[in-house]
């Protein structure tokens, strides 16, 4: 028999994962892997099946943290040490959590976002090389234990990424680092997938944009609709 506490407990556990709330998405990849481009396809579709998920990206989502991607971006911030890196980009993740995605969890809404946590762990874990267990502790700070439903990783050699990214647009702070930075992010990437297997579908980029659309059908449809 269920006594009043172990109530009370499963009930928050349930607003925060599970009943009622919504589902929660992330895109993620290195330069170009083409989230931009999949995250409006899927958005498409999923309106096409009556869901109405709120969009959002990070670093950004809300005005605060928009203004710190900004800075993160900029190139005349060059010297900008690696731990301010990482304490920016997670000052931006909790505005952007207590503001705009855990509200709107909550109220049952969907939520699909480009980038999040992982980034970290890819960037400047990966990248910058910073110890993964400072990483964690800022995790658990800042997401008190939330993490995404799904997250589709968009895995593309560096050469090719980089090749798309660089035809679209001036380098920004982070497009301005060298291969080996890359490769060490694209590392950490497909390290993610192996461990978190259950959160994390790998799919290969380097495909036409409708087929990759197709992958991204399948998995939000088999993990999260509970189609076959
Ligand atoms: N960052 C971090 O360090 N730590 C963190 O915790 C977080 C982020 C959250 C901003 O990210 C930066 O923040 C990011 C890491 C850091 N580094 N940088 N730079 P961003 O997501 O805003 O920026 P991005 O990674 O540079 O995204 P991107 O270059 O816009 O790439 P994308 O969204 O994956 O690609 P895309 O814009 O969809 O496509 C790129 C081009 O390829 C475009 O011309 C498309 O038309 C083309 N494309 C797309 N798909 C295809 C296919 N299938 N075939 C051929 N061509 C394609």
């Amino acid at each position: 028999m269920m006594t009043t506490a172990s109530i009370s407990a499963t009930e928050a556990r349930s607003s925060r994962q599970g009943a009622g709330r919504g589902r929660f998405i992330t895109l993620e990849g290195g330069e170009g892997a083409g989230k931009t481009t999949q995250l409006k396809r899927l958005v498409d579709w999923l309106q096409g099946q009556g869901i109405d998920p709120l969009v959002t990206r990070e670093p950004g989502g809300t005005a605060a943290a928009e203004r710190i991607r900004a800075l993160l971006l900029d190139s005349a911030n060059a010297e900008l040490s690696a731990d301010a890196e990482l304490l920016l980009v997670f000052a931006a993740r909790a505005d952007h959590l207590t503001l705009c995605i855990e509200p709107a969890l909550a109220a049952g809404r969907w939520v699909v976002c480009d980038r999040f946590t992982d980034a970290t762990y890819a960037y400047q874990g990966g990248g910058r090389g910073l110890d993964r267990s400072r990483i964690e502790a800022l995790e658990r700070f800042v997401q008190r234990g939330l993490q995404p439903d799904l997250t589709l990783l968009f895995d593309l050699s560096v050469a090719s990424g980089l090749a798309r990214a660089r035809q679209r647009s001036a380098p920004d702070r982070f497009e301005a680092e060298d291969l080996a930075f890359f490769e060490r992010v694209r590392a950490a990437y497909q390290e993610i997938a192996e461990r978190s297997s259950e959160r994390v579908c790998l799919i290969h980029a380097d495909q036409t944009e409708a087929a990759v659309a197709a992958a991204v059908k399948a998995s939000v449809t088999q993990r999260l609709l509970g189609g076959a």
